[in-house]
């Protein structure tokens, strides 16, 4: 039987990230997929022109409707919204025994707000002590710690900040120049990095999304963090290896790549 992985995040009607990202990736990495929608959006590969947050009571219904019944081995944070969802999700995730991967998405690709400030307060205050691994970008990182985390120093930096702050592992991507891209590991106590070529395409939407998805699957799988999180790399650069060229602006990757497990 293959186990069972949740998402909470939102919807992203193009395909390419939010819930329907992280359903196809369960599903390409042997899982039961299921998802618990907290906010709708209006995008496809150019813009994201309008978001409709679910009221919280909602969100955690539908919740608590899947924890009860048919309960997950690994859950996954996507795109929350505002400050009143963070805090519901975080009074009703904090007793969960199942590891939760929390993905930090504070803006789209094109640059829409997916998170307020007072949702990025939140988050930092009750999300991260609750995260397992976190996945914040650089950007993101910058933006919970109030500094522009830049060089592969800051970003060790960051990465031990975060944990300080709460998180039990630690990866902040994208990292390094125009050549490579590395992201830096905190696993227990160790850093790592992780190094790939920097591959030209700006069709790179969704890829937090899958790649966070592709390790809440693999930790399903029994995986430890670090190999989790190495196999979920592999498959995301694959993605974007191999995207579709879909759209006119910033494209999905390709969620069919294959895992090397
Ligand atoms: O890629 C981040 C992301 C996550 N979730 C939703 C999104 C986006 C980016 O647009 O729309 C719903």
């Amino acid at each position: 039987m293959p186990p069972i992985t949740l998402t909470i995040a939102g919807s992203d009607p193009s395909g390419g990230a939010g819930i329907q990202a992280d359903l196809k990736t369960f599903h390409q990495f042997g899982t039961y997929g299921m998802s618990v929608v907290t906010l709708l959006t209006v995008q496809n590969t150019r813009e994201v022109s309008d978001m409709l947050i679910m009221p919280a009571d909602f969100i955690i219904a539908q919740i608590d409707a899947l924890l009860d019944d048919l309960p997950p081995v690994a859950i996954k944070t996507g795109a929350l919204g505002s400050a009143a969802v963070i805090d519901a999700l975080a009074d009703r995730l904090k007793d969960v025994e199942q590891p939760i991967v929390v993905d930090p998405v504070m803006v789209s690709k094109q640059g829409q707000a997916l998170m307020d400030d007072d949702g990025v307060s939140a988050f930092i205050d009750r999300l991260l002590p609750l995260s397992y691994i976190v996945t914040p970008n650089r950007d993101e990182a910058s933006r919970m710690l109030g500094w522009a985390v830049n060089t592969p120093e800051d970003m060790q930096r960051a990465a031990r900040e975060l944990r300080e702050r709460g998180a039990d592992h630690v990866v902040i991507k994208n990292g390094g120049d125009s050549e490579r891209a590395v992201d830096v590991l905190l696993i227990f106590d160790e850093i790592f990095e992780l190094e790939a070529p920097r591959l030209a395409t700006s069709n790179t939407h969704g890829t937090g999304c899958a790649f966070a998805a592709a390790i809440t699957a693999r930790l399903a799988h029994g995986d430890t963090p670090d190999a989790a999180i190495v196999a979920a790399k592999h498959f995301v650069n694959h993605a974007i290896n191999t995207e579709p060229k879909f759209g006119h602006g910033h494209g999905p990757i390709n969620l069919h790549a294959k895992v090397v497990a």
